[in-house]
Parts: structure tokens; C-alpha cells; sequence
């Protein structure tokens, strides 16, 4: 947690202001909130009030903490003293190119050197907004989705010269809020609102080309989307002008198909809500069904051609920021990659050049195959490759997907004769909190036998590779998680991970090999202590039992971990793996056996080249270059 010095300033009390604020407050951070007049200032505080008081009437908050929330919100008409001190500036001001350059400049000369300043922009350029403000790298869009408190997605938008390290603040900070970030170039629309905006226009289109009345499109909308609320009903409660405006933008930088229809246009002049009566005519439903899936697909697929998101990102942000069942690409998966691609086509042959058609859509249509999701991401760093965990809405719980795909980048990391090391970890601040709980809830005993059998598979290959493996723990590594990391060659975490195998408390027992793993790893009786409690452990006592081999301040743990890795990497290739062999096997046998194995491998290094080089560099005091022979 910041001192009190290192506050978080938000800019603008207004709606999406004071929901950011009380976002940052709830999860414990000092919050100085400023806007220009003492009567917007007292507006955004009673937001907050109001919101805070309703979670405690549902009996979701303490009084306690509602109180404890309201007291780390300081409110302020001074520019200079929200920002002085401010870990992170936050830009919430009235969506206007205008306004909010003419703030970044009056904010400029008042930041300190490691302050990182955002705009929260919905639709404006950020490399336009922060053209010509100083330390650019500091930089970047924070994107917040409505209502601020509680929605829990964000876009995180380099600007051109936005740092690495920003970016990695900027995630960290938004997993340390409870918010899932995902990541967006800066481009119209960013990701959500790119195919969300004409989703809503398209539904208007319906309309007015008669193609289905208000109540079959919301049926249609609710039936693809698992929603409850379809796009008329939307755009009644959020603001007809905001669909309006927000529409006019996007035609404007993407071209007609963008632009809002005439209907819109109208409903939008004329001030009045969509008259939403009736019953949903089944014989038009399926029409307004593909339809919009056609739209939603056809924009999705382009945003990803052109770098904008990934697929993965994508879903994600359509399920945590618009509550939508599922996202583009397991619609499109759902739905058959040809049926889905004829959607597209179909709007493509009306609009032509003006809903171009992406050339990966094409292909997986012409393959008939799914189009590809993972929720593991292989990443290649010179000699070391991390595979992380990515599903971070759902704490990383490995169900029977996220086990295949985990499998499928230990077998690419472990047969690329480039790689030297893996680093199994996680793209958020958790590393997993155990087997899916949803997923393994309807299972039968044959059915979790199969699920079993996966993980067993899967965590014996890493288990058993030739290359070494350090799991790098952040947050939680519980149940499964928890077994997981056990079979990489040894545990780093963070000093505030948390880890236990607390299967008890759902009444079944560790199935991922924890009762095996963790007793070889410290002992039987601290893992009997462990798995009969089903307690956690923080990382500095897993880390005095000699489950995790070594801890680091969490903003330190994946370099720290990324230097080690390299170390190993550096280090004969042969000589690394039978060491790793000569424990691995030798602590299973007795000592005599375990010696005699010793002495063999021993003697083997003598055979190859990287012991004539090792030694050879020593002796001439020079760096050596290993061949892994
Ligand atoms: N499974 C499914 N979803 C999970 C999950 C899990 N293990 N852990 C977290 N999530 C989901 C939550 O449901 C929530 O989803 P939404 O409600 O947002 O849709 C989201 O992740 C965020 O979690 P929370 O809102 O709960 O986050 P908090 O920070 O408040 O709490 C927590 C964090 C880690 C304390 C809490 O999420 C938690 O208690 N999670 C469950 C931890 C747990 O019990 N893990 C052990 C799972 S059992 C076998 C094979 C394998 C195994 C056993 C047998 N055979 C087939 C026989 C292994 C078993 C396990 O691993």
C-alpha cells in the first residue's frame, strides 16, 4: 500500500470521477479528488455517499468500511494539491479534446519525476491529448468503464511513447484495485466501444430497414448475448445523445458505416426515449440474431487484424465491461466459423469497402476451425521462456481448457532448442487459486477421474522435462495452483503470496498430486499440517519450510526471477540437466544408490565439450561459450 504522500489524484468529481476515486478508496489507497467548484466537489461526494450507503442496506459493506472508504477521499478546488506527491494522476474530466489539453498543461509543471499521468478517455486520441506534455513515458489511457465503482474492466492505452515500465504499473495497479486491465493500441474506439457503439447503431438499422420491431431485437440481443438488457433499453438508460455522439466520432475517424443511422439521428433531435412495448416476433428474431452477430463479428475480427487488441482481450472485455455472455470470438466459435463468417459477408457485400472483411475471419471460415483462444501465453525471451496464466478473472482456476492449453506451451517452450529455462507464472498478481471449482462442481467420478488423469498428465511433463522450471508465485497459489507450481523444479514468490491446498474445506482431497508433491517437498508432517487445515501459508513461512525457495518484494519478483533464469541459462546446458536428474532421482533412493548415480552422471560431464570449454574459460579468466555438447 502508498505512503500517504503517494496518493492517487483524480481529476473531475463528475460520474465516472467520483466512481474512480471511490474504486481506489475501497481498495485502500489515499485519494485526493479535485474539480473545479466546492458544488461539483460536493456532488461527487454524495455519489460516492449514496453508492457506499446502498452496498450497505444490501448488507454488502460494513458501516465500518463505508466510513473507512469516505475518510481516504480528500477533496480539494487546488490543482497543485491534488497533484503534488500523486503516485497517479487521473484525468476524468468532461470528454473534450479541448478541456483536457488545456488541464494537462496547467498540470504539467506540478507532477513530480515518478508520478504517472492518465486520461480516462472514452473515444479522444491519447497520443493527441499528451502531445507536448513532458515525460511522455509517464504517460498513457486509462480507460474505466461505467459505473466506475464497480465495473471491474479497464483499457490500458499506450501513447507512443508510453515506458514498459508504466505499462507494468498501470497493470499492476489496476490487478491491485480488483479491476482486470486489458490491453489496447490507441486507435478509435479503443477495443469495447469499437464494435459496442455500432452494435447499438445496427439495432437501429433493424429498425428503421424494417427488418425487426424494437421488441424482437431485443430478444434477439438478450438470446446472443446473455443479457438482460437489449440495446434500446441500453441506450434509454445510459442516454439516446450518448449513443448519438459517440457514433458521430467513431464515423467520423472509420468512415460511413460508422456513422449513426437516420433513425438514431432523429429519435436522438427529438429528445425521447425508445418506446420499448410488446412481444418479440419469433419469424423475425433469427434475421436480428445473425445480423447483429454479423456486426459484432465482423468488427471484432478487424480490431484484432489490425493490433488493436488481442482475440483473448477482447472476450474478456466484453464479458467483465458489458456483462455480455460471452465475447465476440466464442460467439463466433459457438456459432461455427462458416455460419459466423456468412453473417459478416453479408454486411460486407452491402457496405462494401466500409465494413472490410478481415482476411483472418476468411481463413478460419475456409478451415472450418475454431478460431484460436488460449488462456496460456507462451512468451520467448532470449534463452527463457515464460508461460503464464491468463485468465485472470478467474484467479487463473485451472479447468480442463486452461490444462490443455498450459500443456500445449510446455511442450512448444520445451522443444525449442533456444530455450533454456521456463518460468511458469501468471500475467496478473495471481498465480492460480486452484482447480475450477464451476467446472469441477457437476462432475461425475468418472468425469473427474478424466479431469485427474489431465492434470496429472499435464503436471508430470513439467515435472519430468529435462529443462528446469521455477514457478514464479505472485498473490494466490492455492489447490491446484498450489500443485502446479510443486512441479516446477522450485518455487519464487512474492513476501504477500498466500499458498495452501484448502480441498478440505470442499470435501475432497488435493488430485493434482499436492499429497505427494508437497510431503517430498517439506516433510510429512508439515504437509499433513497444511492439507488437514486446509490453511494458507504467506510466503515468508512457506519460504522458512522450504516451500518456496526465495522471496522478493512483489514490484521486484519477476526480475528478480528473470535474472535467476538466466544465471541457469548461462550455465553448461548437459551439466544443468544432470544435476537436475541427480537430485530428482537421487533424493527418491537410498543414499549408497543415490551416490552411485552421482558418481556416474559426474563422470559423464567429462565426456562432453562444455566441460573442456568451462574449464578452459576459467583457466584463461574469460566468459565461456557452452554448446550444450
Ligand atoms: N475456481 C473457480 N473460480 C474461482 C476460483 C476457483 N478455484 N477461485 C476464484 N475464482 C473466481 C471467483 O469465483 C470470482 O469469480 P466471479 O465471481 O467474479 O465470477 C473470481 O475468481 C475472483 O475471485 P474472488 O472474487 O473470490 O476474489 P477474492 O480476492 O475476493 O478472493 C480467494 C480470493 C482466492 C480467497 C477466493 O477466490 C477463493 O477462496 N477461491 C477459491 C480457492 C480454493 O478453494 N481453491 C482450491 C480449489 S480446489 C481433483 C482434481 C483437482 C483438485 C482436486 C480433486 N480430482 C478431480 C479428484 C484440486 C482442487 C482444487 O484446487
Amino acid at each position: 500500500m502508498p505512503s500517504q504522500k503517494e496518493h492517487i489524484a483524480v481529476l473531475g468529481a463528475g460520474n465516472m470521477g467520483s466512481g474512480i476515486a471511490q474504486a481506489f478508496a475501497s481498495a485502500g489507497y489515499p485519494v485526493v479528488v479535485r474539480d473545479l467548484t466546492e458544488k461539483e466537489l460536493a456532488r461527487g461526494r454524495e455519489t460516492i455517499e449514496r453508492n457506499l450507503n446502498r452496498s450497505v442496506e444490501r448488507g454488502r459493506l460494513r458501516p465500518e468500511k463505508r466510513d473507512q472508504v469516505l475518510s481516504a477521499i480528500e477533496f480539494t478546488t487546488e490543482l497543485k494539491v491534488a497533484a503534488k506527491n500523486a503516485r497517479l494522476v487521473i484525468e476524468a474530466v468532461f470528454e473534450e479534446e479541448k478541456v483536457k489539453k488545456t488541464l494537462f498543461a496547467e498540470l504539467a509543471p506540478l507532477v513530480g519525476e515518478k508520478t504517472l499521468v492518465v486520461t480516462n478517455t472514452s473515444s479522444l486520441s491519447v497520443s493527441h491529448l499528451f502531445e507536448g506534455f513532458p515525460l511522455p513515458e509517464r504517460c498513457a489511457g486509462l480507460h474505466f468503464f461505467f459505473p466506475a465503482s464497480v465495473n471491474r474492466l479497464v483499457e490500458i492505452i499506450p501513447g507512443p511513447n508510453t515506458s514498459k515500465a508504466t505499462m507494468e504499473s498501470l497493470l499492476s495497479i489496476s490487478y491491485s484495485i480488483k479491476k482486470i486491465p486489458i490491453r489496447v493500441r490507441d486507435s478509435p474506439g479503443f477495443c469495447i466501444n469499437r464494435f459496442f457503439v455500432p452494435f447499438l447503431n445496427e439495432a437501429t438499422r433493424l429498425l428503421e430497414d424494417k427488418v425487426a420491431d424494437i421488441p424482437t431485437i431485443e430478444a434477439a440481443a438478450n438470446e446472443l448475448l446473455g443479457t438482460k438488457m437489449g440495446p434500446f433499453e441500453l441506450m434509454n438508460v445510459t442516454g439516446i445523445p450518448i449513443a448519438y455522439h459517440s457514433n458521430s466520432t467513431l464515423g467520423k475517424a472509420l468512415g460511413k458505416y460508422y456513422h449513426p443511422s437516420a433513425l438514431l439521428k432523429e429519435q436522438f433531435e427529438k429528445g425521447e426515449k425508445w418506446k420499448i412495448e410488446g412481444e418479440a416476433n419469433p419469424a423475425q428474431k433469427e434475421a436480428a440474431k445473425g445480423h447483429l452477430a454479423g456486426v459484432l463479428l465482423g468488427i471484432a475480427s478487424r480490431l484484432v487484424e489490425e493490433g488493436v487488441a488481442t482475440a483473448e482481450e477482447t472476450d474478456r472485455g466484453a464479458r467483465i465491461g458489458l456483462a455480455w455472455r460471452v465475447g465476440p470470438f466464442s460467439l463466433l466459435n459457438e456459432m461455427g466459423t462458416i455460419s459466423g463468417y456468412e453473417q459478416v459477408d453479408k454486411i460486407h457485400r452491402h457496405w462494401g469497402g466500409a465494413f472490410p472483411v478481415s482476411s483472418r475471419l476468411a481463413e478460419v471460415a475456409i478451415s472450418n476451425e475454431p478460431w484460436p483462444l488460449t488462456t496460456v501465453r507462451l512468451e520467448k525471451d532470449g534463452p527463457i521462456a515464460w508461460i503464464l496464466l491468463d485468465r485472470p478473472d478467474a484467479l487463473n482456476a485451472l479447468n480442463s481448457k486452461v490444462l490443455l492449453d498450459l500443456e500445449r506451451a510446455v511442450k512448444e517452450a520445451a522443444s525449442d532448442a533456444g530455450v533454456h529455462v521456463l518460468l511458469l507464472s501468471s500475467t496478473s498478481n495471481n498465480f492460480a487459486a486452484g482447480a475450477d471449482i464451476a467446472e469441477m462442481v457437476t462432475k461425475t467420478p468418472a468425469e473427474s477421474l478424466a479431469y485427474t488423469t489431465l492434470g496429472h498428465r499435464v503436471l508430470s511433463l513439467i515435472d519430468t522435462l529435462e529443462k528446469p522450471v521455477i514457478a514464479v508465485v505472485d498473490g494466490y497459489a492455492l489447490g491446484g495452483g498450489l500443485e502446479l507450481s510443486l512441479s516446477a523444479d522450485f518455487i519464487l514468490a512474492s513476501e504477500e503470496a498466500n499458498l495452501g491446498l484448502p480441498e478440505v474445506s470442499l470435501g475432497i482431497i488435493p488430485g493434482f498430486g499436492g499429497t505427494q508433491r508437497l510431503a517430498r517437498r517439506i516433510g510429512d508432517s508439515r504437509a499433513k499440517l497444511m492439507i488437514l487445515t486446509g490453511t494458507h501459508v504467506r510466503a515468508p513461512e512457506a519460504c522458512a519450510m522450504g516451500l518456496v525457495a526465495r522471496t522478493y518484494p512483489a514490484e521486484k519478483l519477476k526480475d528478480e526471477a528473470r535474472e535467476l533464469a538466466l544465471t541457469i541459462a548461462s550455465r553448461a546446458p548437459v551439466a544443468v540437466r544432470l544435476a537436475k536428474d541427480a537430485v530428482d532421482f537421487g533424493i527418491e533412493a537410498p543414499l549408497p544408490s543415490g551416490l552411485a548415480l552421482e558418481k556416474q552422471l559426474a563422470t559423464y560431464t567429462f565426456t562432453t565439450e562444455d566441460l573442456r570449454e568451462g574449464m578452459k574459460a576459467y583457466l584463461e579468466k574469460r566468459k565461456p561459450e557452452f554448446k550444450g555438447r
